[in-house]
């Protein structure tokens, strides 16, 4: 039996450099996303949009933006992915910006560590989202979600999944990677993590890096994939706040999705910083619904 599908939207901006994320999970809609994953064979069940408060623009207090308002938004995150996990069903939140990954990553840290299950987490982005607010350039939240998951933020963003770090370093793989701020790069050094950055997947090439990524993923294994937009080539996904260059292709992409697909062990999913207010006819919302597609196992084999 195919797991029931939850699509959660959380339609907001708040961690964001620029507006329009909020309109990610419509956008999403607009692209079928629920007809297209019946039509695959799963029932599917839209629990609709959060509601939380509206960003103010505000500029960063102690190198944080929005922190009062990126906890109400996670709040409510955390809750419908609880919710969804407690009722058996596989969350899929449709963001919004990549800070909504910290109340989502933490209730499934939560889940996973009841049902003793390793927990596993891909992280697909140009960004590897590792400041903190000592660090970031910005004060933007949406480049901080990885620091907070893994113990290092602001108290009110820490702990959520009932451990000081809803993530060891050992738990996350980055992939895509090809915009790393100068004291990102020195945390990542020095707690080890995993990053199949850009020149690693030109010379490894995607089977390769993705064979070596899911390498220990067996069967207590929760994968969870927080699948940031941007990860992809801005030719093939325009429709996002922060894109950059030379990120893989809408095909190198779904061997990506594919692969993980082949695991069987995909438990949750985030798909975040689609961005309507910057798309060319909704194409990447598009793209990312044929992704997502292929993330559930829709085989192009011919068999
Ligand atoms: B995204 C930058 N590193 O911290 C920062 O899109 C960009 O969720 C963060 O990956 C990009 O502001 C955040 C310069
Ligand atoms: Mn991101
Ligand atoms: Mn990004
Ligand atoms: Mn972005």
């Amino acid at each position: 039996m195919p797991p029931i599908l939850e699509l959660i939207g959380a339609p907001t901006d708040i961690g964001a450099s620029v507006r329009g994320a909020g309109m990610g999970p419509d956008a999403l809609r607009v692209a079928d996303i629920a007809g297209t994953l019946v039509r695959l064979g799963f029932e599917v069940h839209d629990a609709g949009n959060l509601a939380g408060p509206a960003t103010p623009w505000a500029a960063p207090t102690d190198g944080l933006r929005h922190l009062e308002e990126t906890v109400a938004w996670n709040r409510a995150v955390y809750d419908a992915v609880d919710a969804a996990l407690g009722a058996g069903r596989m969350p899929l939140m449709m963001g919004g910006d990549h800070s909504l990954a910290i109340g989502s990553i933490s209730a499934v840290a939560w889940h996973a560590r009841q049902r003793r299950q390793t927990l596993r987490v891909l992280w697909l982005d140009a960004h590897t989202d590792v400041n903190t607010h000592g660090t970031s350039p910005s004060g933007n939240i949406h480049g901080m979600p990885v620091a907070c998951l893994l113990g290092h933020g602001p108290a009110a963003l820490t702990g959520w999944s009932g451990e000081r770090a809803a993530l060891t370093p050992d738990a996350i793989r980055f992939l895509g990677i090809r915009s790393v701020d100068a004291d990102e790069k020195r945390a990542i050094r020095a707690q080890g993590l995993r990053v199949f950055d850009m020149r690693h997947l030109d010379e490894h090439g995607m089977r390769n890096t993705m064979t070596e990524a899911l390498q220990d993923v067996d069967d207590d294994t929760h994968l969870h994939v927080s699948f940031d937009l941007d990860c992809l080539d801005p030719a093939d996904a325009p429709g996002v706040g922060t894109g950059v260059r030379g990120g893989p292709t809408y095909r190198e992409m779904q061997l990506c999705m594919e692969m993980i697909a082949d695991t069987g062990r995909l438990g949750s999913l985030d798909v975040v910083e689609l961005n309507p207010a910057l798309d060319v006819r909704n194409r990447t919302a598009e793209v990312a619904v044929e992704l997502i597609e292929s993330l559930l196992g829709k085989s192009t084999l011919v068999r």
